[in-house]
């Protein structure tokens, strides 16, 4: 069985071949996108036995999900084809400059929305070393919402580690204090936690990272790294054994394609680093310097490193100084 798990929703995205407003642009290119599976896909690439689970339709861009995933390395064993309801799209418009894409979602009653508890009967939580969870299924629908609170609650039994990212995604959502109370209470099960500062500043009302950071770790979390774009990200936690804090300098883009992704990236360092024993200020940078390769490219994916070229980027950078 996998050694970590991540479930979420993937869908086929059409990305712009040209800027300009969607409804001008007439040509696409299919790529994959989804948060949890770029996660997934970030952490086989590195050498992780990753499971990912999800439902998928009975259609081709389901086999299209299935086929990118198994090719990847993520075992696929939990995913399900759900014959009654189709994969989830998603339309990405290519933005000018370094600025955040406009995509649109068709995914309203996809299959993955009508995941439930019962989906992850089959997972195997005592051979879990780690999961990962985003904050985007528990929008999805009240099934899938479910199904999040009993995966979280499942592996925190189990003393499994949890990383949780909230992708805040307003637009799936009901209403702004429905979103802020789920994720908020979802975080609660989590031990490493992943927002960004717009993120961390929306959910718990807070302004400093400090105090965003403070308002998880009284809920029990055990660090909270803070993505500040550009500047890097700022850690709090307690995972050396005693609370500390700092910021870890981003990585110069000179070129940045698209912003959508960064995140996934900075995840994939972030948790692959602890899990390779790394410590917390080695584990930021790394989620920084994968964030960074994320923005260089098109796709949400296409720039996560193999293992093999993440040693080679690691040992290009000065030593880490305390
Ligand atoms: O994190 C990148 C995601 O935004 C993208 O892959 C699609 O999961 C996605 C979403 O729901 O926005």
């Amino acid at each position: 069985p996998p050694d970590i798990l991540a479930f979420g929703e993937a869908m086929a995205m059409f990305v712009a071949d040209d800027l300009g407003e969607l409804a001008e642009v007439e040509l696409f290119h299919r790529r994959i996108a989804g948060a949890d599976t770029n996660v997934a896909i970030g952490l086989a690439r590195l050498g992780f036995h990753v499971g990912w689970l999800s439902r998928v339709g009975d259609d081709s861009f389901g086999v299209f999900i299935r086929r990118m995933l198994e090719a990847e390395g993520v075992d696929c064993r939990h995913l399900h084809v759900d014959t009654a309801h189709s994969t989830g799209l998603m339309f990405k418009e290519r933005a000018p400059g370094g600025s955040d894409p406009r995509v649109e979602y068709f995914r309203r009653g996809s299959a993955a929305s009508h995941m439930t508890p019962d989906d992850i009967g089959k997972v195997d939580f005592t051979a879990l070393r780690h999961l990962h969870a985003t904050g985007i299924p528990p929008a999805l629908s009240d099934s899938a919402r479910a199904l999040s609170r009993q995966a979280l609650r499942e592996a925190r039994a189990n003393g499994t580690t949890i990383s949780f990212d909230p992708n805040l995604r307003p637009s799936l959502w009901q209403s702004e204090a429905d979103m802020r109370d789920t994720l908020n209470e979802l975080a609660g099960h989590a031990d490493w936690i992943l927002p960004g500062l717009t993120e961390g500043r929306l959910l718990t009302g807070h302004e400093t990272p400090h105090d965003i950071a403070g308002f998880y770790l009284d809920r029990g979390a055990s660090a909270v790294i803070i993505k500040l774009g550009p500047e890097g990200s700022y850690y709090r936690g307690v995972l050396g054994g005693r609370e500390e804090s700092f910021t870890v300098a981003g990585f110069q883009v000179t070129d940045v394609i698209d912003t959508v992704g960064a995140g996934d990236g900075f995840a994939v360092g972030v948790v692959s680093a602890l899990l390779d024993g790394r410590s917390p200020r080695e584990a930021v940078r790394r989620g920084n310097l994968i964030g960074a390769q994320a923005v260089q490219v098109v796709g949400d994916m296409e720039g996560l490193p193999s293992r093999q070229r993440l040693v080679s980027l690691e040992a290009e950078l000065p030593p880490l100084l305390p």
